[in-house]
């Protein structure tokens, strides 16, 4: 985000991966037409889990077009693995994300270390369909399989002392290059209010179109919180800790006049060096209008009244 604005990005980056396209297609059909999770067996050129059991949910956004695996799997910020799109398909290869725990700590009853499974295991997992908006002025509409991150939390007990929650990145620099360069300070961290980790929307994801994460989208678990700024949707969380005081962030740290802790999609608010009030989707010639929240107001608006979105940023 430091390294390019929106204007010097080609479109010859974007990439398009002509081997997924038939199967692709197949599954969004099949997502649409609702068969999905019904254990679909794809032979062939699978190279990612299919998860199995995935009911929808209300809070999908269903009028607008999925952008295409391809693009959503080949047009990554992870700067894990480098900062330009292309790197984190490139670079991520020799990153192993089994097994996997996560530790929870901080402001709770129940704090701990839990394997993935066991994390997933008590939930069901659902299709939720977001738009992404990222602060650099593109956008895409995605698929994710995940489940709500308020649900997981409740199960730690948070105490009343738990007005955030800070999430950590995996810091592994001899599978992630990216992190053998000083782009960032290391691991990647983000974090949210209480409240809008808990709010309904946001969820933990583990796959996109039906299918595990692959690396470069942040395997195997990663944050998904469809009103903010794409960097508030940190990758490969290893950690998540109950706090009483607002945690640092990793983009904030490193450019607070750019990248505010809430970082709600607002397009009245331009970021110092761009406008935000109009977008590229991933897939369209045309540029779009950025919405108030991208689009989720009437579910999170209430949680910033008397507040001054054009001041906490
Ligand atoms: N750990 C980590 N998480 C991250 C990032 C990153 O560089 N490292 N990039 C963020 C940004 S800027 C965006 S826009 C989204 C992109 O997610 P996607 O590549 O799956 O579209 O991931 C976010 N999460
Ligand atoms: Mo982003």
């Amino acid at each position: 985000m430091l390294i390019k604005t929106p204007s010097d990005i080609k479109s010859s980056e974007i990439t398009s991966k002509s081997t997924y396209l038939s199967r692709r297609k197949f599954l969004k059909t099949s997502i649409n037409t609702g068969i999905v999770g019904s254990g679909l067996l794809l032979a062939g050129n699978t190279n990612a889990a299919t998860l199995n059991d995935i009911r929808k949910s209300r809070y999908s956004t269903l009028e607008e077009e999925l952008t295409d695996f391809e693009d959503i799997t080949t047009y990554n910020n992870f700067y894990e693995f480098g900062t330009a799109k292309e790197d984190p398909v490139k670079y991520s290869g020799g990153f192993n994300p089994k097994p996997w725990s996560i530790t929870v700590d901080g402001e709770c009853n129940k704090p701990g270390e839990i394997g993935l499974e066991d994390l997933i295991k008590p939930h069901r997992l659902e299709e939720r369909i977001y738009r992404l908006r990222c602060v650099e002025a593109w956008s895409m509409v995605v698929p994710w399989v995940g489940i709500p991150l308020g649900n997981v939390l409740k199960r730690f007990e948070p105490s009343s002392n738990a007005k955030y929650v800070a999430f950590t990145t995996v810091f592994r620099p001899d599978e992630m290059p990216g992190q053998r360069s000083r782009v960032l300070q290391w691991p990647y961290r983000e974090g949210l209010r209480i409240d809008e980790a808990m709010n309904p929307l946001t969820i933990l994801a583990v796959g996109i179109y039906g299918e595990e994460l692959l690396n470069q989208s942040g395997a195997p678990i990663r944050l998904v919180v469809p009103w903010k700024y794409g960097y508030k949707s940190i990758k490969s969380i290893v950690k998540i800790s109950f706090v009483e005081d607002e945690p640092r962030t990793s983009w904030n740290d490193s450019a607070p006049k750019e990248y505010g802790f809430y970082s709600n999609v607002n397009p009245n608010r331009n970021h110092p060096r761009w406008s935000q009030k109009k977008e590229r989707r991933i897939g369209e010639f045309l540029k779009r209008d950025t919405l108030m929240f991208n689009g989720y107001a009437d579910q999170v608006a209430s949680m910033y009244e008397g507040m001054n979105l054009l001041k906490y940023h």
